[in-house]
């Protein structure tokens, strides 16, 4: 039999990012593992991928390309040849663009995380068409923003040094799930004697394991973060000589945070002021007392939410006012993406846009594409007549499902969904054409919590009749009269194009040597900012932002209130008193690997978690079936009462396929299309609702 190995990476929209080894025997990928010798991975996958064959054997898995037969939404499909289905295409995306191109609009986001397959020939497709862009703000813009604000990009410490670090605050962040490779890293500190600490309203997986647990209400780290600052500055917990050489505008932030004292944030948070006192009193101690390192690995479940741009401001100051940074296990990681060389320009080919660069094609904002698709375009604009699919599902993951499902079944909307499976935004499709999972084809990717550039070379040829997404567009591109060599390069050239050159932090590293080394770490000093140096213009992390004066918003740190709390929404939370959020599953990934039977077992069916003293006030018990609602909707889920869940708090962990639901409903029917104070992000996580029992045999009947 001939076996051969295969040095790959792991697609997904994870900080993780690992390095695979793909057995292959006879042209059949028969084991996924994680490669021993990458630091980050070191030989262990999560269950997800671990499970990868599973996934791209599955029986499910779209073939051959499809047309629509039945209504929209319904799933009723035909195979159809490539040769009609991109014919069908070009035809109507022509016709259209005669019009105004931009009534049509790509809608994409991590699928694969590939900077091949991702937006790349995808993007040159789209920019020469003259389409609509994409704001692609559904996870994280309201976080790197925020960085962008304070320290020039999405940069941080290197975890692979935390393992020394004497205290971990885990923030907005269940690593057991979401993040592995870095939580073995906490456990290994925890042995060595580190204190971990988790700032989580739920009682997570990981925050269960930390020694201490501060749960304050979703949407109120700000005021925390703030909180603590007060501490560090009334006790004189500074590292002055820090603050003075390496950031600005320390004096206004003093006095920001005078107005913040631990009582008025435990009463916003919903915590007692000695968890704020102890947490301030330990973090400032080590690093400035005993000069100890002190991580903080910030994550993205505390961004979801109105003021999740200036919270993450908040604590993104907290290492630079106890001098963290100078430490390797020190400072602060939200996403490390902001260090890796990419040539953007060179993949995406923005100079083909017309207009470019002064009179650019309207912006479609993802989180709110319910709207978009609905609403009245505005004064000037056109309507979206044509949706292109690809790398995302969002019927089931944008907010306000039911808004965005209406939008997809709109009758003169021209929808095509390119896909590995029939997901929820598959069956809205009129074409649904079937792409290569990562097997399957060739790619390079970054990480967005390690310094590892790697390569994904294909194991298998493709399944079927599936082409990589790069494929498909070089395909449609053609038969769109694009003439431009681009249109022309093969994966293998894109691969090449992605690194910068001459950037020193990627000396060494290029395609050639990736694809077969599988992978190669950036070059960056241990402790990156140990000596200042951030990419703000002023070289300092900025405390005071001139640059956010000059857009318009507040220049200093501030706690932004929730759009749905009693406090600044007293006539709706007395309504939908109980905050929900649908943080994910640990067996998910957003919505990938749902229809993964032996995946979806473990999880068993959509839950939500409830406290007994709000769950008796509603007669709820441990099992039975309950209905969340709100003005924007409603889903069905089986309670689990317990402790997990604070006090005024629900969680029903996500994203579950809607199709795959008992009510055909999940979490997103209740979120809202509003967006957070930075970066244009949706706000999954301020959301109140009602919960009620259903009465017996209400989910058949519903
Ligand atoms: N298994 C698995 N791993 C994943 C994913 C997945 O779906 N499944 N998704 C990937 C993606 S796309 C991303 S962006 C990351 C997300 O992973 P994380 O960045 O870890 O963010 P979330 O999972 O959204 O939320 C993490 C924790 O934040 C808590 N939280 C919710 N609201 C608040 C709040 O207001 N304040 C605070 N302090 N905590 C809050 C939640 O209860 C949850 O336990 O994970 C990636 N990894
Ligand atoms: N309620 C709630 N909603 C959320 C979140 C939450 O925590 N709660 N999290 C939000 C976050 S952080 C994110 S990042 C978004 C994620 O939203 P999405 O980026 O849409 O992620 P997925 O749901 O995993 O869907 C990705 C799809 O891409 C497909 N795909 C994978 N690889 C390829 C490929 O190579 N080619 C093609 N054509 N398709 C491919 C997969 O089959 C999958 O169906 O969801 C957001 N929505
Ligand atoms: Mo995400």
């Amino acid at each position: 039999m001939a076996s051969r190995t295969v040095r790959a990476a792991c697609p997904h929209d994870c900080p993780d990012t690992c390095a695979l080894l793909v057995t292959v025997e006879d042209g059949r990928a028969v084991k996924v593992a994680g490669d021993p010798d990458h630091p980050g991975t070191q030989g262990v996958l999560c269950t997800k991928v671990s499970r990868y064959t599973e996934r791209t054997y599955h029986p499910d898995r779209l073939l051959t390309p499809m047309k629509r037969i039945g209504k929209k939404g319904e799933g009723k499909f035909a195979p159809i040849s490539w040769d009609e289905a991109l014919d069908t295409i070009a035809t109507r995306l022509q016709a259209i663009a005669a019009r105004d191109p931009q009534a049509i609009v790509p809608y994409s986001y991590a699928g694969t995380m590939g900077l091949v397959q991702g937006e790349s020939m995808a993007a040159r497709f789209f920019n020469k068409l003259g389409a609509s862009r994409l704001d692609r703000t559904i996870c994280a813009s309201a976080g790197a923003t925020a960085l962008r604000y304070t320290y020039g990009a999405s940069v941080g410490m290197d975890m692979e040094h935390v393992v020394d670090a004497k205290l971990v605050i885990i923030w907005g962040g269940n690593p057991i799930a979401s993040n592995l490779h870095f939580w073995t890293r906490a456990q290994e500190a925890k042995r060595r004697g580190a204190t971990l600490v988790a700032i989580d309203p739920y009682r997570s997986l990981s925050a269960e394991k930390c020694h201490r647990h501060l749960a304050p209400m979703p949407g109120t780290d700000g005021a925390l973060a703030l909180a603590l600052m007060h501490v560090l500055i009334r006790d004189g917990l500074l590292d002055h000589d820090y603050i003075e050489r390496h950031t600005v505008g320390f004096e206004a932030l003093r006095e920001r945070a005078q107005a913040y004292p631990p009582a008025r944030a435990a009463a916003i948070c919903g915590i007692p002021v000695e968890d704020i006192e102890w947490l301030a009193g330990l973090y400032g101690q080590l690093a400035v007392r005993e000069r100890q390192p002190v991580a903080i690995r910030l994550n993205y479940g505390m961004q979801r939410v109105h003021g999740g741009g200036q919270a993450v401001r908040a604590v993104a100051c907290l290492p630079s006012l106890v001098g963290a940074w100078r430490h390797p296990a020190g400072g602060l990681q939200l996403s490390t993406s902001g260090f890796f060389p990419v040539n953007e320009a060179a993949l995406q080919r923005p100079d083909l846009l017309p207009g470019w660069p002064q009179q650019l094609p309207r912006v479609v904002n993802m989180s709110t594409i319910g709207d978009a698709l609905l609403a009245e375009p505005a004064p000037g604009a056109p309507r979206i007549e044509a949706v292109v699919v690809y790398n995302s599902n969002p019927v089931a993951v944008a907010p306000e499902s039911g808004k965005v499902a209406a939008g997809f079944a709109r009758e003169d909307l021209f929808t095509v969904v390119l896909e590995h499976f029939r997901t929820d935004t598959a069956d809205y499709a009129d074409i649904i054409l079937p792409a290569t999972t990562q097997l399957e084809h060739t790619d390079v990717h970054k990480a967005y919590g390690h310094t590892y550039f790697l390569a994904n070379n294909a194991a298998i040829a493709p399944l079927g009749e599936a082409l990589p997404n790069t494929e498909i567009f070089r395909r449609l591109a053609q038969r769109m009269g694009f003439t431009d060599a681009c249109f022309a390069d093969s994966d293998e050239a894109i691969a090449a194009q992605a690194i910068i050159p001459d950037d020193a932090r990627a000396a060494g590293i290029s395609w050639a040597s990736l694809k077969v080394q599988g992978w190669q770490k950036l070059a960056l000093p241990a402790a990156p900012f140990a000596e200042g140096g951030f990419p703000t213009a002023s070289g300092k992390c900025q405390f005071y932002s001139e640059p956010m004066a000059r857009d318009g918003f507040d220049p200093l740190p501030d706690y932004v209130p929730p759009y749905e709390a009693p406090q600044s929404a007293p006539e709706l939370a007395a309504r939908y008193p109980l905050a929900m959020i649908s943080p994910p599953a640990r067996n998910f990934l957003n919505s990938s690997f749902v229809n993964v039977d032996s995946l979806r077992a473990t999880e068993g069916e959509p839950h939500l978690d409830i406290h007994p003293a709000d769950a008796a006030e509603r007669g709820i018990v441990h099992g039975a079936l309950v209905r969340a609602f709100n003005d924007r909707g409603s889903m069905v889920a089986r309670a689990r009462v317990t402790d997990r869940a604070r006090r005024g708090l629900v969680v029903g962990l996500s994203i579950w396929w809607k199709k795959l639901a008992p009510d055909g409903k999940n979490a997103n029917e209740l979120t809202s299309q509003r967006l957070t104070d930075l970066g244009r992000a949706p706000v999954f996580y301020d959301c109140l609702v009602q919960v009620a029992a259903c009465a017996q045999g209400a989910v058949e009947t519903a």
